[in-house]
């Protein structure tokens, strides 16, 4: 018999009459859960090798026994490529590669046209390799392209994957019924802006696209406009996703983040969601640069020796942070938060159109 997990034993002291769902006492609030690293912000453009304008919004992995971001940096010309930055402990140190790996080549890959944005890295170890999920900035608006590499030195272009308007783009490390899975979140004319999941045999073509964790309303932190942030973690309590939630306020929008737990062999099923947000603009370099209030992760690395996560993210869109968990914590956090009725008998995803 195997072990029961966190969720077995919670699930059977849950309620079951649909009481659950409901918004925590402000006793009940979350805790930090993430702490930032003291020598952020840990990258800034003073630091590169050329003159730009910004630096933020990285992907991230462990490339043999280095940490490896996937910077984005814009241009001074307001157009964004993606450049390599390395360091052996993941803080200090960053070396730069001499050229970008991933630079707009309108020309060849027109889509790419107003700049390269915002890499999710996944590591497939079915294909031995790296798939870059990025946002090409086309005339038409931002899609979802991808890109294959080994060491983040050569890079293969797999070309663009969703019409625009998408974006926030992440694969699973393996296939799951035989395909293969990427959550990603379009913009539709009319109502909000989800996250949606599709699934592929070849990672060419896409389709029984589904909408997956869906945009709150009203007052909530992750109101209107949500996306993904890291790749999903396989976990042993189920895929772990973090994801940005936009607020719109008076004063512009604010960028707060989010975690949700996914059923591992059916991540259509949506176990727990955040009620409040995990992590926000606070710090100085988080409230203020060229988009004030933004914490924008969609890089994360996880110490299998220690347990520590650590999440790399855009501050601002003006620098690269640092800030890390035990996944153990998230983990619990998670398991506490009251389930969603109508996701518990794994009944799918609703589809709101
Ligand atoms: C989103 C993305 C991110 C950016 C964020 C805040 O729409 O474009 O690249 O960090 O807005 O400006």
């Amino acid at each position: 018999m195997t072990e029961p997990t966190r969720l077995d034993v919670l699930r059977a002291s849950e309620p079951l009459d649909g009481s659950d769902g409901r918004r925590p006492s402000p006793v009940d609030s979350t805790p930090d859960l993430f702490t930032r690293h003291p020598s952020n912000p840990i990258i800034t453009v003073d630091q590169l090798p050329y003159r730009a304008n910004t630096v933020f919004n990285p992907g991230a992995g462990r490339v043999g026994d280095e940490t490896v971001l996937l910077l984005r940096v814009e241009d001074r010309s307001g157009v964004s490529h993606l450049q390599v930055a390395r360091s052996s402990d993941g803080v200090t140190d960053w070396r730069f590669d001499p050229a970008p790996l991933l630079s707009p080549e309108p020309d060849r890959h027109s889509e790419e046209i107003w700049g390269c944005e915002d890499a999710r890295l996944t590591w497939l170890p079915e294909r031995e390799e790296w798939v870059i999920a990025y946002t090409a900035y086309s005339k038409l608006g931002p899609l979802v392209s991808l890109a294959a590499t080994t060491d983040f030195r050569e890079v293969r272009r797999l070309g663009p994957v969703m019409p625009p308007e998408d974006k926030d783009a992440a694969l699973f490390p393996r296939r799951i019924g035989g395909r293969w899975l990427m959550i990603h979140r379009p913009s539709p004319l009319r109502g909000l802006a989800h996250m949606w999941m599709s699934k592929s045999p070849d990672m060419r073509h896409w389709g029984d696209h589904e909408v997956l964790l869906e945009a709150r309303e009203g007052a909530w932190w992750d109101a209107g406009k949500i996306g993904l942030g890291p790749p999903p973690l396989e976990t042993s309590e189920g895929w772990l996703l973090c994801y940005h939630g936009v607020h719109s306020t008076a004063g512009g929008p604010i960028y707060r983040v989010g975690l949700a737990l996914l059923d591992l062999e059916n991540p259509h099923i949506v176990l727990r969601r955040s009620t409040e947000w995990v992590f926000a603009p606070s710090a100085p370099y988080e409230r203020g640069g060229d988009v004030d209030k933004v914490v924008f992760p969609n890089g994360w690395v996880l110490d299998e020796g220690t347990g520590i996560l650590s999440m790399y993210y855009g501050a601002a869109d003006s620098s690269v942070a640092l800030a890390t968990a035990k996944l153990t914590d998230l983990l619990d956090h998670l398991c506490r938060t009251p389930t969603t009725p109508r996701r518990r008998d794994g009944d799918g995803a609703s589809m709101p159109l």
